[in-house]
């Protein structure tokens, strides 16, 4: 943008999914909105993560819109598990059949905003000098895009090619005959390495903790699963309505402990032979009962051991440090069985840590790994590390970083105390990463635009959470995750993957339902746990 562009009624920050349907949505109720996106297209997290394998682990006829019928009708999708490709191109599709690309600046990045209380709007500034004003300041910005690279000493004196899964190159990376160093195991190194090992001359995996991962059995959808997803439109939307996950899974009626071990295992393997994640909603307590969990880790450990030939390897590959599911379950396509290869290396970080990186590779307990190039696949500083980076300051003048540095506080995860007028989609406190973040977004966005529907009819220019009921929304975070065995694994979720990050479960972990109903009650009276002026 070259120029200063004043009152707008709404800036959204983001163009990917979120920012697309906020856009559309906005527009469509009459509001002058516009984005500040800070790539070159939009896609948010499948226009940044190009890697090769790169791939959603939701169903692709559930990972997709339902705002618009007649989209959800006009759109094919060809595998059970989109690829990145797929995906970018029906974020790039909704784009341009809903006219949202002269909403859009591009190539921008937004690096401050303040919030005038003498006007109730905000002045957003981007890395190009402009200064834009608005009165809703809506951030679309994801929970897994502030990318983390790790300070390895010596990295900079690195003279191959380095990249990283969540910055990927758009002219890619070519690991014809190279010799590839991989560092990440979790899902994005799980989908790369199979991948880059069929190219590379040599690939080199730096394990620090070993993940789960079970078959996605990804494959083309059949004309009958297409015709049957397009038809069930309204079940899909109803579904949306009353599920935990926003998309229909069979609910699991009975413990992990109710079966003998021998039934218990059948149902694992026909799980294991389907694929996907629905091998954790097989029983259900097994995110809530460690030994019930244990059965089923130790199924997945039993097939590392059968699919992986070298002992040594197999048994560094075998996670125990974690209950199954609380880390991010992984889905792969032949990860596993990538470690048969000869030409691949698996070096376990736990017992030969990276001492540093030289010019022509990586040392680990005194040897000398030669590289041409090093892939990070070290994940992101995951849900807040997208919002304090954006420079936002608060009434008090006080950046949002400082207001979270004890752990994020916010009212339904989409308000924060002490910044006014500001929404944050898929923030802190909301389910979104443990549900199909779509569905999260499409609510997020509609109880946002009801919202300022609510303050339009009012003539009210100005809405606040207050900070008790943003207290107890928080403590009722932490209090649901409590009833899990998520806050015992070093997850993301937990903010534990970044140093001095402080140890707080982030996301909202009762369900889309229950939080639909939780924020459709604050609605209802009248924005209750809200300052509007
Ligand atoms: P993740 O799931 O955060 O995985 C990051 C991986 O990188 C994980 O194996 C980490 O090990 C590893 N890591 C991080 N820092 C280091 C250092 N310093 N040395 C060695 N290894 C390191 O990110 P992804 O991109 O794979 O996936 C993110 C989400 O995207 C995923 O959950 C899905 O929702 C889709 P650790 O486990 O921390 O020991």
């Amino acid at each position: 943008m070259a120029e200063t562009c004043d009152n707008h009624d709404v800036v959204v920050i983001g163009a990917g999914f979120a920012g697309l349907y906020a856009l559309h949505k906005l527009r469509g109720l009459g509001y002058d909105v516009h984005a500040v996106e800070a790539g070159s297209g939009v896609g948010g997290t499948w226009y940044w993560n190009r890697y090769p394998g790169a791939r959603c682990d939701v169903d692709s006829i559930d990972y997709c819109y339902l705002f618009s019928p007649e989209l959800h009708a006009e759109w094919t999708w060809t595998e059970r598990y989109a690829g990145q490709p797929e995906i970018l191109r029906y974020a790039e599709h909704v784009a341009e059949r809903f006219d949202l690309l002269p909403l859009i600046t591009f190539d921008t990045r937004v690096t401050g905003a303040d919030f005038d209380s003498s006007t109730d709007r905000w002045t957003v500034r981007t890395d190009r000098g402009d200064e834009i004003r608005c009165r809703f300041l809506i951030t679309a910005v994801g929970c897994l895009s502030a990318v983390r690279t790790p300070s390895l000493p010596g990295l900079d004196r690195f003279a191959g090619r380095i990249a990283h899964t969540g910055r990927w190159p758009r002219d890619g990376v070519d690991f014809t005959g190279a010799r590839a160093g991989v560092v990440g195991t979790g899902s994005s190194g799980i989908q790369l390495i199979p991948r880059i090992a069929e190219s590379a001359d040599h690939l080199t995996v730096f394990q620090r903790t070993p993940h789960y991962s079970v078959p996605a059995r990804n494959r083309p959808l059949s004309g009958r699963e297409l015709r049957s997803a397009q038809q069930s439109y309204a079940d899909a939307v109803q579904q949306a309505l009353s599920t935990s996950g926003g998309y229909y899974m069979p609910p699991p009626d009975r413990s992990a402990l109710a079966d003998p071990p021998d039934a218990r295992s059948a149902r694992y393997e026909r799980k294991w032979a389907s694929g996907g994640m629905e091998i954790l909603s097989t029983y259900n307590d097994l995110l809530l009962d460690p030994v019930a969990n244990d059965t089923l880790a130790e199924f997945v450990r039993d097939k590392i051991r059968q699919i992986v030939t070298d002992p040594e390897t197999a048994a560094a590959l075998q996670p125990t440090s974690y209950p199954i599911g609380t880390k991010r379950i992984c889905l792969d396509t032949d990860y596993y069985a990538t470690y048969n290869r000869l030409d691949v290396t698996l070096v376990d970080l736990r017992v030969t840590p990276i001492e540093q990186v030289v010019e022509t590779g990586v040392v680990t307990a005194g040897r000398l790994h030669e590289l041409d190039v090093l892939v990070f696949a070290t994940g992101y500083d995951a849900i807040t590390g997208p919002l304090t980076g954006l420079g936002l300051r608060g009434t008090d003048g006080r950046a949002l970083a400082e207001h979270w540095a004890d752990g994020p506080q916010t009212l339904l995860g989409v308000a924060v105390a002490g910044f006014p007028n500001l929404f944050t989609i898929t923030g802190p406190g909301s389910p979104s990463v443990l549900t199909n973040v779509i569905r999260s977004i499409e609510q997020h966005v509609d109880w946002i635009a009801d919202c300022l529907e609510y303050l339009r009819v009012r003539g009210a220019t100005r809405i606040e959470a207050e900070t008790q009921a943003q207290e107890e929304w928080t403590a009722q975070v932490t209090y649901f995750a409590d009833f899990t065995l998520y806050p015992r694994a070093d997850s993301w979720y937990l903010g534990a993957n970044i140093e001095g990050k402080p140890r707080q479960f982030m996301p909202y972990v009762a369900g889309l339902h229950t939080f639909r109903r939780a924020c459709d009650e604050v609605a209802g009276a009248g924005y209750r746990g809200f300052r509007l002026g």
